[in-house]
Protein backbone atom coordinates (compact mmCIF):
# COMPACT_ATOMS: atom_id res chain seq x y z
CA UNK A 1 0.00 0.00 0.00
CA UNK A 2 1.55 3.46 -0.46
CA UNK A 3 0.16 5.60 1.74
CA UNK A 4 1.25 9.34 1.06
CA UNK A 5 3.69 9.20 3.98
CA UNK A 6 5.59 6.30 2.69
CA UNK A 7 6.08 7.15 -0.81
CA UNK A 8 7.83 10.33 0.84
CA UNK A 9 10.57 8.23 2.45
CA UNK A 10 9.73 9.26 5.90
CA UNK A 11 7.08 6.68 7.35
CA UNK A 12 6.67 6.77 11.09
CA UNK A 13 8.05 10.36 12.61
CA UNK A 14 8.33 11.93 9.61
CA UNK A 15 11.40 11.85 8.91
CA UNK A 16 11.65 15.54 9.89
CA UNK A 17 9.73 16.61 7.37
CA UNK A 18 6.48 19.20 7.89
CA UNK A 19 2.61 19.19 6.75
CA UNK A 20 1.07 21.79 4.81
CA UNK A 21 -0.61 23.36 2.21
CA UNK A 22 1.09 25.91 -0.49
CA UNK A 23 -1.45 29.25 -0.17
CA UNK A 24 1.09 31.25 -3.01
CA UNK A 25 3.58 30.82 -4.85
CA UNK A 26 5.18 34.16 -6.26
CA UNK A 27 8.51 33.60 -8.71
CA UNK A 28 9.98 30.65 -7.48
CA UNK A 29 9.23 31.28 -3.53
CA UNK A 30 6.10 29.43 -2.24
CA UNK A 31 4.20 29.64 0.95
CA UNK A 32 2.99 27.14 2.85
CA UNK A 33 0.59 26.90 5.82
CA UNK A 34 0.74 23.96 8.83
CA UNK A 35 -2.27 22.71 10.13
CA UNK A 36 -2.01 25.33 13.11
CA UNK A 37 -2.07 28.28 10.48
CA UNK A 38 1.71 29.29 10.58
CA UNK A 39 3.55 30.35 7.55
CA UNK A 40 6.94 29.27 5.86
CA UNK A 41 8.44 30.30 3.00
CA UNK A 42 9.91 27.90 0.65
CA UNK A 43 12.07 26.83 -2.16
CA UNK A 44 11.83 23.88 -4.55
CA UNK A 45 14.31 21.39 -4.85
CA UNK A 46 16.21 21.01 -8.27
CA UNK A 47 14.47 17.45 -8.34
CA UNK A 48 11.45 18.34 -9.22
CA UNK A 49 11.99 20.48 -12.25
CA UNK A 50 13.59 16.59 -13.83
CA UNK A 51 10.54 15.02 -12.52
CA UNK A 52 8.42 18.10 -14.50
CA UNK A 53 6.44 18.93 -11.24
CA UNK A 54 5.91 22.52 -10.56
CA UNK A 55 4.22 22.98 -7.84
CA UNK A 56 0.57 24.55 -7.22
CA UNK A 57 -1.09 26.74 -5.05
CA UNK A 58 -3.69 23.91 -2.95
CA UNK A 59 -0.78 21.37 -2.95
CA UNK A 60 -0.21 19.75 0.12
CA UNK A 61 3.49 19.27 0.58
CA UNK A 62 6.03 17.96 3.07
CA UNK A 63 8.71 20.86 3.88
CA UNK A 64 11.53 21.62 5.98
CA UNK A 65 11.65 25.32 7.50
CA UNK A 66 14.09 27.07 6.83
CA UNK A 67 16.49 28.46 9.78
CA UNK A 68 15.95 31.98 10.73
CA UNK A 69 15.66 34.45 7.98
CA UNK A 70 16.56 31.61 5.41
CA UNK A 71 13.63 29.81 3.39
CA UNK A 72 12.74 26.09 3.53
CA UNK A 73 12.84 23.27 1.01
CA UNK A 74 9.48 21.55 -0.35
CA UNK A 75 10.31 18.26 0.10
CA UNK A 76 7.86 16.07 -1.08
CA UNK A 77 4.85 17.07 -3.20
CA UNK A 78 1.85 14.51 -1.92
CA UNK A 79 -0.27 12.98 -4.92
CA UNK A 80 -3.01 15.61 -6.12
CA UNK A 81 -6.88 15.15 -5.81
CA UNK A 82 -7.10 17.52 -9.20
CA UNK A 83 -5.95 19.69 -10.66
CA UNK A 84 -6.62 22.84 -12.69
CA UNK A 85 -4.69 24.09 -15.73
CA UNK A 86 -6.68 27.98 -15.76
CA UNK A 87 -6.24 29.40 -13.21
CA UNK A 88 -3.49 26.49 -12.14
CA UNK A 89 -4.63 25.11 -8.50
CA UNK A 90 -4.53 21.57 -7.29
CA UNK A 91 -6.20 19.50 -5.03
CA UNK A 92 -10.34 21.97 -5.28
CA UNK A 93 -13.34 19.47 -4.02
CA UNK A 94 -16.12 21.89 -4.43
CA UNK A 95 -16.80 24.07 -8.01
CA UNK A 96 -19.30 26.79 -6.73
CA UNK A 97 -20.77 28.07 -9.58
CA UNK A 98 -22.28 31.71 -9.39
CA UNK A 99 -25.43 32.75 -11.46
CA UNK A 100 -27.48 35.84 -10.75
CA UNK A 101 -30.67 37.45 -12.30
CA UNK A 102 -28.04 39.83 -13.69
CA UNK A 103 -26.30 40.01 -15.92
CA UNK A 104 -28.64 37.04 -17.44
CA UNK A 105 -27.25 34.10 -16.67
CA UNK A 106 -25.37 32.10 -19.47
CA UNK A 107 -26.16 28.39 -18.66
CA UNK A 108 -24.38 27.09 -21.57
CA UNK A 109 -20.93 28.76 -19.26
CA UNK A 110 -22.39 26.86 -16.44
CA UNK A 111 -22.67 23.38 -18.35
CA UNK A 112 -19.46 24.12 -19.32
CA UNK A 113 -17.72 24.79 -15.99
CA UNK A 114 -19.55 21.74 -14.97
CA UNK A 115 -18.90 19.43 -17.51
CA UNK A 116 -15.15 20.34 -16.75
CA UNK A 117 -16.16 19.50 -13.13
CA UNK A 118 -17.52 16.49 -13.15
CA UNK A 119 -14.25 15.41 -16.03
CA UNK A 120 -12.14 16.24 -12.81
CA UNK A 121 -14.34 14.76 -10.56
CA UNK A 122 -15.45 17.83 -8.36
CA UNK A 123 -18.43 18.07 -6.96
CA UNK A 124 -20.12 21.13 -8.04
CA UNK A 125 -22.76 23.66 -6.28
CA UNK A 126 -24.80 26.21 -7.93
CA UNK A 127 -25.34 29.24 -5.80
CA UNK A 128 -27.77 31.67 -7.30
CA UNK A 129 -26.72 34.87 -5.73
CA UNK A 130 -28.77 38.34 -5.61
CA UNK A 131 -32.18 36.64 -4.22
CA UNK A 132 -32.70 40.11 -3.08
CA UNK A 133 -33.60 41.26 -6.89
CA UNK A 134 -35.55 37.70 -7.91
CA UNK A 135 -34.28 34.22 -8.67
CA UNK A 136 -31.29 33.78 -11.54
CA UNK A 137 -33.00 30.69 -12.80
CA UNK A 138 -36.57 29.34 -13.13
CA UNK A 139 -37.58 26.45 -10.22
CA UNK A 140 -37.69 24.13 -13.73
CA UNK A 141 -34.01 24.92 -14.53
CA UNK A 142 -32.77 24.62 -10.60
CA UNK A 143 -35.21 21.22 -10.76
CA UNK A 144 -33.23 20.53 -13.71
CA UNK A 145 -29.66 20.70 -12.19
CA UNK A 146 -30.57 19.23 -8.75
CA UNK A 147 -31.83 15.94 -11.53
CA UNK A 148 -27.99 16.22 -12.52
CA UNK A 149 -27.30 16.00 -8.88
CA UNK A 150 -26.39 19.55 -8.49
CA UNK A 151 -26.77 21.06 -5.26
CA UNK A 152 -28.51 24.34 -5.71
CA UNK A 153 -28.59 27.45 -3.28
CA UNK A 154 -30.14 30.36 -2.81
CA UNK A 155 -28.34 33.59 -1.76
CA UNK A 156 -27.84 37.13 -1.47
CA UNK A 157 -24.36 38.60 -0.88
CA UNK A 158 -26.40 42.16 0.05
CA UNK A 159 -28.73 40.56 2.50
CA UNK A 160 -26.89 37.80 3.61
CA UNK A 161 -29.74 35.54 3.18
CA UNK A 162 -28.44 31.75 2.31
CA UNK A 163 -25.21 32.64 3.74
CA UNK A 164 -24.96 30.59 6.77
CA UNK A 165 -26.10 27.31 4.46
CA UNK A 166 -23.22 28.76 2.37
CA UNK A 167 -21.12 28.73 4.75
CA UNK A 168 -21.92 24.82 6.13
CA UNK A 169 -21.97 23.63 2.62
CA UNK A 170 -18.04 25.01 2.03
CA UNK A 171 -16.86 23.53 4.99
CA UNK A 172 -14.63 20.95 4.91
CA UNK A 173 -13.89 21.53 1.39
CA UNK A 174 -11.26 23.32 -0.52
CA UNK A 175 -13.29 25.63 -2.67
CA UNK A 176 -13.48 27.81 -6.20
CA UNK A 177 -15.73 30.44 -7.34
CA UNK A 178 -16.57 30.45 -11.10
CA UNK A 179 -19.35 32.02 -12.91
CA UNK A 180 -19.55 35.09 -14.91
CA UNK A 181 -18.44 38.89 -14.92
CA UNK A 182 -20.67 40.86 -11.99
CA UNK A 183 -22.59 37.52 -11.12
CA UNK A 184 -21.28 38.41 -7.25
CA UNK A 185 -18.20 36.30 -6.60
CA UNK A 186 -16.05 39.34 -5.37
CA UNK A 187 -18.83 40.51 -2.92
CA UNK A 188 -19.89 36.72 -1.44
CA UNK A 189 -16.24 36.23 -0.84
CA UNK A 190 -16.29 39.89 0.73
CA UNK A 191 -19.30 38.71 3.18
CA UNK A 192 -17.97 35.22 3.81
CA UNK A 193 -14.92 35.08 4.75
CA UNK A 194 -14.74 39.55 5.92
CA UNK A 195 -12.58 40.45 3.22
CA UNK A 196 -12.24 43.43 1.28
CA UNK A 197 -12.05 41.89 -2.76
CA UNK A 198 -12.71 44.81 -5.45
CA UNK A 199 -16.39 44.55 -6.54
CA UNK A 200 -17.73 45.85 -9.40
CA UNK A 201 -17.87 47.60 -12.53
CA UNK A 202 -15.66 50.26 -12.45
CA UNK A 203 -12.80 48.79 -9.77
CA UNK A 204 -12.94 45.53 -11.89
CA UNK A 205 -12.61 47.25 -15.53
CA UNK A 206 -9.16 49.04 -13.63
CA UNK A 207 -7.94 46.27 -12.14
CA UNK A 208 -8.62 43.56 -14.80
CA UNK A 209 -4.30 43.88 -15.94
CA UNK A 210 -3.25 43.26 -12.48
CA UNK A 211 -5.49 40.37 -11.81
CA UNK A 212 -5.41 38.43 -14.31
CA UNK A 213 -1.75 37.94 -13.94
CA UNK A 214 -1.47 37.72 -10.61
CA UNK A 215 -1.38 33.23 -9.13
CA UNK A 216 -4.19 31.52 -7.67
CA UNK A 217 -3.94 32.09 -3.84
CA UNK A 218 -5.36 29.63 -1.19
CA UNK A 219 -7.78 32.07 1.83
CA UNK A 220 -7.72 30.06 4.66
CA UNK A 221 -10.41 31.65 7.30
CA UNK A 222 -13.17 30.67 9.76
CA UNK A 223 -12.34 27.53 8.58
CA UNK A 224 -12.64 27.63 5.13
CA UNK A 225 -10.37 27.35 2.19
CA UNK A 226 -11.30 29.15 -1.05
CA UNK A 227 -9.12 29.82 -4.00
CA UNK A 228 -8.97 33.71 -4.69
CA UNK A 229 -8.80 33.13 -8.52
CA UNK A 230 -9.50 36.14 -10.08
CA UNK A 231 -9.92 35.90 -13.88
CA UNK A 232 -10.67 32.25 -13.74
CA UNK A 233 -13.96 32.59 -16.00
CA UNK A 234 -11.63 32.22 -19.46
CA UNK A 235 -12.06 28.80 -20.93
CA UNK A 236 -10.71 27.17 -23.86
CA UNK A 237 -11.62 24.33 -25.86
CA UNK A 238 -10.70 20.96 -24.88
CA UNK A 239 -8.60 19.63 -27.84
CA UNK A 240 -8.26 16.40 -26.66
CA UNK A 241 -11.64 15.24 -25.74
CA UNK A 242 -13.54 12.51 -28.01
CA UNK A 243 -16.75 13.75 -28.47
CA UNK A 244 -18.49 10.63 -27.47
CA UNK A 245 -16.82 11.43 -23.90
CA UNK A 246 -18.81 14.34 -23.34
CA UNK A 247 -22.04 12.28 -22.50
CA UNK A 248 -20.16 10.94 -18.97
CA UNK A 249 -19.99 13.93 -17.75
CA UNK A 250 -23.94 14.23 -17.90
CA UNK A 251 -24.35 12.51 -14.48
CA UNK A 252 -28.23 12.46 -15.04
CA UNK A 253 -27.68 10.40 -18.20
CA UNK A 254 -26.46 7.56 -16.35
CA UNK A 255 -29.26 5.71 -15.44
CA UNK A 256 -30.57 5.63 -19.18
CA UNK A 257 -27.34 4.57 -20.57
CA UNK A 258 -26.90 1.46 -22.67
CA UNK A 259 -30.80 1.69 -23.09
CA UNK A 260 -30.76 3.35 -26.28
CA UNK A 261 -31.43 1.54 -28.88
CA UNK A 262 -27.89 2.11 -30.95
CA UNK A 263 -25.16 1.31 -28.45
CA UNK A 264 -22.86 4.21 -29.76
CA UNK A 265 -26.01 6.33 -29.17
CA UNK A 266 -24.76 10.11 -28.18
CA UNK A 267 -28.15 10.90 -27.19
CA UNK A 268 -28.21 13.43 -30.52
CA UNK A 269 -31.55 12.96 -31.97
CA UNK A 270 -30.55 9.40 -33.00
CA UNK A 271 -33.97 7.14 -33.13
CA UNK A 272 -34.52 4.91 -30.44
CA UNK A 273 -32.69 7.29 -27.64
CA UNK A 274 -33.74 6.50 -23.91
CA UNK A 275 -31.94 9.85 -22.69
CA UNK A 276 -34.84 11.74 -25.33
CA UNK A 277 -37.38 9.78 -24.18
CA UNK A 278 -36.46 9.90 -20.48
CA UNK A 279 -35.99 14.07 -21.30
CA UNK A 280 -39.94 13.54 -23.11
CA UNK A 281 -40.95 12.03 -19.71
CA UNK A 282 -39.22 15.00 -16.78
CA UNK A 283 -36.64 12.37 -16.22
CA UNK A 284 -33.59 13.95 -17.78
CA UNK A 285 -33.89 17.92 -18.02
CA UNK A 286 -34.85 18.93 -21.26
CA UNK A 287 -32.79 22.21 -21.51
CA UNK A 288 -29.69 20.20 -19.96
CA UNK A 289 -30.16 17.83 -22.74
CA UNK A 290 -30.56 20.67 -25.19
CA UNK A 291 -26.94 22.37 -23.71
CA UNK A 292 -25.25 18.80 -23.92
CA UNK A 293 -26.45 18.75 -27.86
CA UNK A 294 -25.07 22.12 -28.20
CA UNK A 295 -21.61 21.32 -26.61
CA UNK A 296 -21.17 18.07 -27.91
CA UNK A 297 -21.49 19.35 -31.80
CA UNK A 298 -18.49 21.73 -30.67
CA UNK A 299 -16.64 19.29 -29.19
CA UNK A 300 -16.78 17.25 -32.50
CA UNK A 301 -15.77 20.14 -34.49
CA UNK A 302 -12.52 20.97 -31.93
CA UNK A 303 -12.41 17.14 -32.73
CA UNK A 304 -11.95 17.57 -36.12
CA UNK A 305 -9.85 20.19 -36.50
CA UNK A 306 -7.60 19.09 -33.50
CA UNK A 307 -4.54 18.46 -35.39
CA UNK A 308 -4.94 21.87 -38.01
N1 LIG B 1 -28.60 43.31 -5.34
C1 LIG B 1 -27.48 42.58 -5.19
N2 LIG B 1 -26.33 42.99 -5.80
C2 LIG B 1 -25.23 42.25 -5.63
C3 LIG B 1 -25.24 41.06 -4.84
N3 LIG B 1 -24.00 40.54 -4.89
C4 LIG B 1 -23.24 41.34 -5.65
N4 LIG B 1 -23.97 42.37 -6.10
C5 LIG B 1 -23.51 43.47 -6.99
O1 LIG B 1 -23.17 42.93 -8.25
C6 LIG B 1 -22.06 43.64 -8.83
C7 LIG B 1 -20.96 42.70 -9.23
O2 LIG B 1 -20.43 42.08 -8.09
P1 LIG B 1 -18.95 41.47 -8.03
O3 LIG B 1 -18.78 40.85 -6.69
O4 LIG B 1 -17.94 42.48 -8.45
O5 LIG B 1 -19.05 40.35 -9.16
P2 LIG B 1 -17.91 39.36 -9.72
O6 LIG B 1 -17.48 39.91 -11.04
O7 LIG B 1 -18.58 38.04 -9.88
O8 LIG B 1 -16.81 39.31 -8.72
C8 LIG B 1 -21.62 44.65 -7.77
O9 LIG B 1 -22.15 45.90 -8.11
C9 LIG B 1 -22.23 44.12 -6.49
O10 LIG B 1 -22.51 45.13 -5.55
C10 LIG B 1 -26.48 40.68 -4.22
O11 LIG B 1 -26.59 39.66 -3.53
N5 LIG B 1 -27.56 41.48 -4.43
MG1 LIG C 1 -14.81 39.80 -8.92
ZN1 LIG D 1 -29.38 7.91 -26.73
Amino acid sequence: MSNPAEQAGNAGDGGGFRRGTLIRGIGSFYTAMDDDGACYTLRCKKKFRRLGLTPLTGDTVLFTPGEGEDHGWIEEILPRRSVCLRPPVANVTLLIVVLAPVPEPDLLLADRLISRAAAQDLRVLLVLNKADLAPAISPREAEEYRIAGLDVLSVSAKTGTGLSELREAMRGELCCFTGQSGAGKSTLLNALLDLDLETGDISRKISRGKNTTRSAELIVRDGLRVMDTAGFSLLEPERDLPPEKLRERWSEFRPYEGRCRFRECLHDREPGCAVQEAADLGGVGASRLARYRILLSEARETWRERYD
